[in-house]
């Protein structure tokens, strides 16, 4: 089995981290932008993007899908509860962070990662700030109380914000305490540790 991804690739982290989790080791490709763009790489993914899985004859991009796959291929230690209800909710809060999440944080933090000041959206990214001003009391209220997202243990649901919520400091919103706290616990993970961006 092949992972093309990259160490500083947010995406690629969230199977990255699947993999760790589950205690599987798989051929790690760091894939770079020339390499994205090749035929070869854009025969098994069209939109040139990170992270793809392939595993003999299935080529699978798209992170929630190859953390489907992942969960299927190798179900323990369970990354997603059993019971209907937390299952649905773990699903439901792997869309609202790609929804209603990560395309702020990114808004702002790959500017601020990658891109010189000179031509940063300010305006853009102010709006960002406010959405994700919006979305952290949602966070905070689910987590009253509870160290995780769903069922009380780590699942999809908190691996999904886990790569973004590294770079929450470039945001300029304040977390929380519930949030801040969640993000100290999942960032003290092993799977989280092995698979820190090196910038
Ligand atoms: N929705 C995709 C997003 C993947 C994505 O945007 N990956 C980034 C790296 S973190 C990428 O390949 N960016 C390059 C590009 O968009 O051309 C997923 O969940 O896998």
């Amino acid at each position: 089995m092949k992972l093309y991804s990259a160490v500083n690739s947010t995406f690629s982290r969230r199977a990255r981290i699947a993999l760790r989790e589950k205690g599987v080791t798989v051929e790690e490709v760091e894939t770079d932008a020339a390499a994205r763009k090749t035929p070869e790489y854009r025969s098994l993914n069209p939109y040139g993007r990170i992270p793809t899985l392939v595993d003999g004859q299935v080529v699978l991009y798209e992170s929630t899908a190859i953390l489907e796959y992942l969960e299927a291929r190798f179900p323990e230690p369970p990354l997603v509860p059993h019971d209907p209800a937390d299952r649905a909710r773990v699903v439901m809060y792997v869309k609202l962070c790609d929804l209603e999440y990560t395309p702020h944080a990114i808004r702002i933090q790959r500017p601020r990662r990658l891109e010189p000041k000179e031509s940063w959206d300010l305006e853009r990214m102010a709006a960002a700030r406010e959405a994700i001003a919006c979305h952290y009391p949602i966070l905070e209220r689910e987590l009253e109380g509870k160290d995780y997202l769903v069922a009380d243990r780590f699942t999809w649901a908190d691996l999904a914000y886990l790569p973004f919520l590294h770079f929450h400091a470039l945001l300029d919103v304040d977390l929380p305490p519930n949030v801040a706290a969640w993000w100290a616990r999942l960032a003290e993970r092993e799977s989280a540790r092995a698979t820190e961006p090196s910038q």
